[in-house]
């Protein structure tokens, strides 16, 4: 039987290619080109399935090319580069790879957010650039982690996983908010109280955003969120961009209206706004908070997962839009 037509738009661990090969023939990007959109439409002309990262985005004007597709796998938990709408409506099944990244990105949560109340990169670039000549009495003080408050905004399972390194490792008294209250056995579990956004913002020493990025989450942290925050606070922002108005926020780091930030995720990313990049309380990485090995192999697998499920043997494991199949 002639195997089904599938696209990988990025360079993924070979093994993955191979796998996705025995059932598929697959056009792959080891190379890792960067693909126009149009480049993608026309690639996906002829195909039935997709296997994409967060970086493509999946619209009406794509799909209208696509006329042959069904499946978009995205390589993330995250799917905000997928319209969903459009897809649904062309029948376009959507899936993710939830769960699998959920403890390494809490990890990386906290690494942000000891980096970023330690100072960690600042005094670091101080040293490596031979300006540590004695010790002084405040030299690179910063806040305390452990004892202090925790707020989390968005609480799902990267939220509640932040939530219990926090309490249970570090004593933190953990806040948060969320569309949805937890159940009382999970907020137990979590340690965590539920609060009203502004008093979130008002009583935060260490601020972590875990939200998904949509049309109603954009800039929910702007300049009126920022100021009702602790001049000593942090913030730490693990979620997307454009959650933030990164604008706003490097006016109130430079203006010390907050003390510090960790930004893991930026507006029109790879692109930081230039602001950010001269303000020295911040800590910036770039899109890596599930970049373990072993993670980003199970989140690689598990998108192939729902591709051969759902083309292979009728069935994909994390779907989106169910709809789209009625
Ligand atoms: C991905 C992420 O690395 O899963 C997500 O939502 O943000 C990251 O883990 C990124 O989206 C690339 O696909």
């Amino acid at each position: 039987m002639k195997k089904a037509k599938i696209l990988v738009t990025r360079a993924v661990f070979p093994e993955v290619i191979a796998r996705l090969e025995q059932y598929f023939e697959v056009e792959h990007n080891q190379a890792d080109e960067a693909w126009s959109k149009q480049q993608l439409a026309d690639k996906l002309r002829d195909k039935v399935g997709a296997f994409t990262t967060g970086g493509e985005r999946i619209d009406a004007e794509v799909l209208a090319a696509a006329s042959q597709l069904k499946i978009c796998a995205n390589m993330a938990v995250g799917y905000n580069n997928f319209d969903v709408p459009a897809m649904t409506a062309r029948k376009v099944l959507g899936t993710n790879t939830p769960d699998v990244l959920t403890e390494t990105t809490a990890d990386f949560g906290f690494a942000l957010l000891m980096a970023t109340a330690r100072r960690v990169t600042e005094s670091e670039h101080y040293l490596r650039d031979g300006k540590w000549d004695r010790w002084s009495y405040d030299m690179f003080s910063g806040s305390d982690v452990h004892g202090s408050t925790l707020g989390i905004l968005g609480m799902g399972r990267i939220g509640q996983g932040i939530a219990r390194r926090g309490a249970h490792g570090f004593g933190m008294n953990v806040v948060y908010h969320n569309r949805s209250r937890l159940s009382p056995e999970l907020e137990a579990e979590c340690k965590a109280r539920y609060v009203a956004k502004d008093e979130l913002l008002k009583t935060a020493d260490h601020l972590v955003l875990v939200l998904p990025y949509s049309a109603q989450s954009h800039h929910t942290i702007g300049a009126p969120e920022l100021a009702l925050m602790k001049p000593t606070a942090n913030l730490v922002n693990i979620a997307r961009g454009g959650i933030v108005d990164d604008a706003a926020l490097a006016a109130a780091l430079r203006e010390k209206r907050i003390a510090a930030a960790g930004l893991d995720v930026f507006e029109g990313e790879p692109k930081v706004h230039p602001d950010l990049l001269t303000v020295p309380n911040v800590v910036l990485t770039p899109h890596i908070a599930s970049a373990t090995v072993p993670t980003r192999k199970a989140m690689a697998n598990l998108a192939a997962d729902n591709l051969i499920g759902f083309l292979v043997q009728g069935k994909a494991l994390n779907p989106l839009n169910p709809e789209a199949l009625a």
